[in-house]
């Protein structure tokens, strides 16, 4: 199986965002099965003078705060070079040596108080403070309430059960929504996607007859369109997929399967999932280089069009594209901006999602192709979108961001990259802009993120 991989191109590790220097601290918290889900983070801002930091490390070790990484970089927000600097705090979660009876959280609460209220301003990442975020306003001891965010693989397992209100439930306009055996079907599937935990084989499924004659339709449609639609990317994996994978007209390929092929590609792996995700957990999701799919098919009255993801746009749509290296660290980028950002900006990522993995063109040889899952998986769309009536305007994230979009029909507007690598650039510069204490790196090693910044 893996022998065929021969003379694929593999993940280059050293892209951009690899090369940032991190320091190794010990994760006991990845050992023992009883720790706290997510880690404590602290960011002390302090003045570029003498002796300011002596009194946030006085302060934590007052409140017997141990501490396990510290670094530094200069502020951007302040217009003076280096006239402050954001200390960067990790905090050991082990009970400390001294006895003492109030809690970690309580003890880092009562230190980042007093810090406060000598002008200090402290940001706390981490579960057990978002109460904090609201009692402490004010001009110079603010804290930034930082939404929880993934730091460890396994934390991925927490959204199994978050898909509930949104995805489990057909809606009555769906057209299964009247077809008893269909929806029973579907529940059995997500029911598997609900159970799945981290480091699981993903759950196999046997379609029935009539789901394989859905996909044999929408596999014999899109196929015939690829060679004059799909962008070179797209097209070079297909017949890779095909031989490895078991895509044929004939078949659903299992989840497992293309998940491997794709570690071996781009490090990129597939989740099982119930349905539709928030566009936050869904967009923190690839920071891990982590896809989540759904594994039931579309009703199949509808073969050619769906509003909502199914294992057709999965697998037709995102799989071959996740192959490819430089799309995969676009997707990947997407989702590191994504990790503790605010909702106004979990919103803005969503829009650029949307107008490039999901509905993205891009340039090739002087024609326009398409790239986005939403349209590999859509016969009808795929068509339209490469027709002369929808508005093409070029690849810019910080246009994409403010576009509305229309979610159960085509869309009236799609934007076009020169290439992965360029539209990669551009978002970065757009991620810039997005406001966040500190930086985050994927440590693909231990598979967690680290809170870290060095200039
Ligand atoms: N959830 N399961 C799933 N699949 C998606 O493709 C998906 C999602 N939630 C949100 C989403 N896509 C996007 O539309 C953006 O909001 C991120
Ligand atoms: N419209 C796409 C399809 O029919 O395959 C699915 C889009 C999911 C966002
Ligand atoms: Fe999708």
């Amino acid at each position: 199986f893996f022998g065929s991989f021969k003379g694929y191109r593999l993940l280059s590790p050293t892209t951009k965002v690899f090369n940032r220097y991190f320091s190794v601290e010990p994760n006991t918290s990845s050992y023992s099965g009883n720790s706290h889900s997510g880690r404590i983070s602290l960011v002390v801002r302090v003045p570029n003078t003498p002796g300011s930091l002596t009194q946030p490390l006085a302060v934590l070790g007052k409140y017997q705060v141990n501490l396990t990484r510290i670094e530094s970089r200069p502020t951007t927000e302040v217009k003076q070079p280096d006239a402050s600097y954001d200390i960067f705090i990790n905090v050991s979660e082990e009970t400390s040596p001294i006895v003492t009876n109030s809690s970690l959280v309580d003890r880092i609460k009562k230190a980042v108080e007093e810090l406060n209220s000598h002008g200090i301003k402290v940001t706390v990442l981490g579960e057990g403070f978002e109460d904090m975020a609201q009692s402490s306003g004010g001009e110079v001891s603010t804290l930034s309430g930082i939404p929880w965010f993934p730091r460890k693989m396994r934390d991925l397992d927490a959204f199994a059960s978050r898909t509930l209100e949104f995805g489990a439930e057909l809606d009555a306009d769906h057209p299964g929504f009247h077809d008893k055996a269909y929806r029973e079907r579907r529940q059995s599937i997500t029911e598997n996607a609900k159970q799945y935990r981290y480091g699981q084989p993903l759950p196999h499924v046997t379609y029935s007859e009539k789901e394989l004659k859905t996909w044999n339709t929408v596999y014999t449609e899109l196929t015939q369109l690829y060679p004059t639609h799909a962008c070179k990317q797209y097209r070079y994996i297909f017949p890779l997929l095909e031989k490895n994978c078991g895509y044929s007209p004939h078949q659903i390929p299992q989840l497992q399967d293309v998940s491997e092929f794709l570690r071996e590609c781009t490090g990129f792996r597939l989740r099982p999932v119930m349905g539709l995700l928030s566009p936050r957990d869904f967009l923190n999701g690839l920071a891990f280089r982590v896809f989540h799919s759904t594994q039931y098919i579309r009703h199949h009255s509808k073969p050619l069009y769906t509003p909502e993801p199914d294992v057709c746009h999965e697998l037709l749509g995102h799989a071959p594209m996740l192959a490819d290296p430089d799309f995969a660290e676009f997707s990947h980028q997407i989702g590191l901006a994504s990790l503790g950002a605010s909702d106004e900006d979990i919103d803005r990522l969503a829009r650029c999602y949307w107008f490039s993995v999901e509905f993205g063109l891009v340039k090739e040889d002087g024609q326009v192709k398409a790239y986005g899952a939403g349209l590999l998986s859509s016969f009808g769309e795929l068509q339209y979108a490469l027709s002369n009536e929808p508005q093409l305007l070029p690849w810019d994230p910080f246009v994409a961001s403010k576009q509305p979009y229309p979610i159960t029909q085509y869309q009236p507007v799609y934007f076009v990259a020169d290439s992965f690598s360029s539209a990669t650039d551009k978002f970065l510069q757009f991620a810039e802009t997005i406001a966040r204490p500190f930086s985050v790196w994927y440590n693909p090693y231990s598979q967690t993120i680290e809170i870290v910044d060095s200039i």
